[in-house]
């Protein structure tokens, strides 16, 4: 009930090939359904639980899932410094709370189940940290080996931790992503290890599945969603699916698709700003929002086309800023999450202040990782705790009681 079709050509590809980039002009394949025959209806859906797998006439996966029960993650209100900005109608997206701590969970169940769908016996991706971690989760769970490749020394802590701990081959580079994205590609076209990258077109499609849970928990399409973009494909992947939603006749109109990234970091956003047919990558990219340090994002054109044709924008933050808003959210919300998530909240401040945003609209912030993948970030941030003699008097004493 699907093809692959590639985004820039249109050719068509049979859905068990193996095949990464169109053959005819090298871009992007996407999952294409025919969803004039497919029955799906918005009351079956409402009667699963909120998951990846409550959509699953609209995913590729026909086997039984490899799954830990991803998605459904809380659409929390951010009352406070909704306040602060003046917007009555903040929200986030915790995608922290994944199997993983991170959205990647949606895309792994989905690419590892298609993995095993597609008989492939080893799995493999190149990453900032968040997609190995899910990779080797979804890896182990389905009992296949992965090997992840991480630039030396840019990975946040609890990331490599969770990739070695479930049992991946963990590889560091002397590069930056860019160059490990380039490599592992390579290793998989030679000895048929499956990528499970965001060039995979079956791993967005778990990842568009945040659109619709948005949706389905507001009760009604936002006005804006706001995403961190690093190699852009969760950006490309939910705009994908909103657009099916349209086809399907489920919603009837798209939120400004809006994309955040690190000031040092931000290829989308100079295309954006500077109209450009395309995006000039950046050589040397460098944030503290470790998981967006990408300067060459391969789903940007897929990207360009979101933010475009929704009417949507895309601005770049400051470390400052992203860390400023990493501890509000922590402080005044009780949301934890990692530098690049607290980047797409950064960018509501900024577009607020810019008067881009109008008070009135209704947005959708997702936040993607858990504050406890770059705890080194954390500890850099906070007075260390106050050690005392273990006695009541030393104890009041520290509280100034
Ligand atoms: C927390 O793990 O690219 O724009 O290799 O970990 O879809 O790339 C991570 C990306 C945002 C950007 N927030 O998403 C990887 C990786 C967090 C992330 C992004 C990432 P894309």
């Amino acid at each position: 009930m699907y093809r692959l079709v590639c985004v820039h050509c249109g050719e068509n590809y049979a859905p068990d090939e193996i095949i990464y980039n169109c053959r005819r002009c090298g871009h992007l394949l996407a999952v294409q359904y025919d969803l004039d025959n497919i029955a799906v209806s918005r009351k079956e859906w409402d009667k699963r639980p909120l998951s990846v797998w409550r959509y699953r006439e609209i995913l590729p996966v026909t086997i039984d899932p490899v799954t830990l029960f991803e998605g459904g993650t809380p659409l929390y209100h951010l009352k406070t410094i909704g306040k602060e900005l003046g917007l009555s109608q903040l929200y986030a997206k915790h995608e922290g709370m994944n199997p993983s701590g991170s959205f990647k969970d949606r895309g792994m169940t989905v690419g590892v189940s298609m993995a095993l769908q597609l008989k492939k016996t080893h799995v493999a991706c190149a990453s900032t940290g968040n997609t190995s971690a899910s990779l080797a989760v979804y890896a182990a769970k389905a009992g296949i080996p992965a090997v992840v490749l991480l630039p030396a020394g840019k990975v946040a802590l609890g990331k490599v931790a969770q990739a070695l701990m479930h049992g991946a081959n963990v590889i560091s580079i002397r590069g930056n992503f860019d160059k490990a994205l380039e490599m592992v590609h390579d290793l998989c076209l030679s000895h048929g290890l499956y990528l499970l990258n965001s060039v995979n077109p079956y791993r967005l499609e778990g990842q568009k599945t945040i659109g619709f849970e948005a949706i389905d928990q507001l009760g009604g399409v936002p006005d804006r969603i706001v995403l961190p973009v690093g190699n852009a494909g969760n950006i490309s992947a939910v705009h994908k699916g909103l657009n099916e939603l349209i086809e399907l006749g489920f919603i009837d109109r798209l939120p400004m698709m809006t994309g955040i990234q690190a000031a040092g970091s931000a290829p989308v956003v100079d295309a954006i700003q500077n109209n450009l047919p395309e995006v000039v990558p950046e050589k040397n990219p460098e944030t503290v929002a470790t998981a967006i340090r990408i300067g060459a994002p391969v789903n940007a054109e897929k990207a360009l086309t979101a933010i475009r044709k929704t009417g949507g924008t895309a601005i770049s933050v400051t470390d400052a800023e992203i860390l400023r808003m990493q501890r509000d959210l922590a402080r005044k919300e009780g949301v934890g999450v990692e530098p690049a998530s607290a980047a797409s909240v950064a960018g509501v401040r900024r577009l607020v202040e810019e008067g881009i945003i109008d008070r009135n609209e209704r947005i959708v912030c997702v936040v993607t990782g858990h504050l406890l993948k770059d705890p080194e970030t954390v500890i850099k941030q906070c007075e260390p705790p106050t050690e005392i003699d273990a006695d009541l008097a030393s104890l009041c004493s520290a509280l100034h009681l």
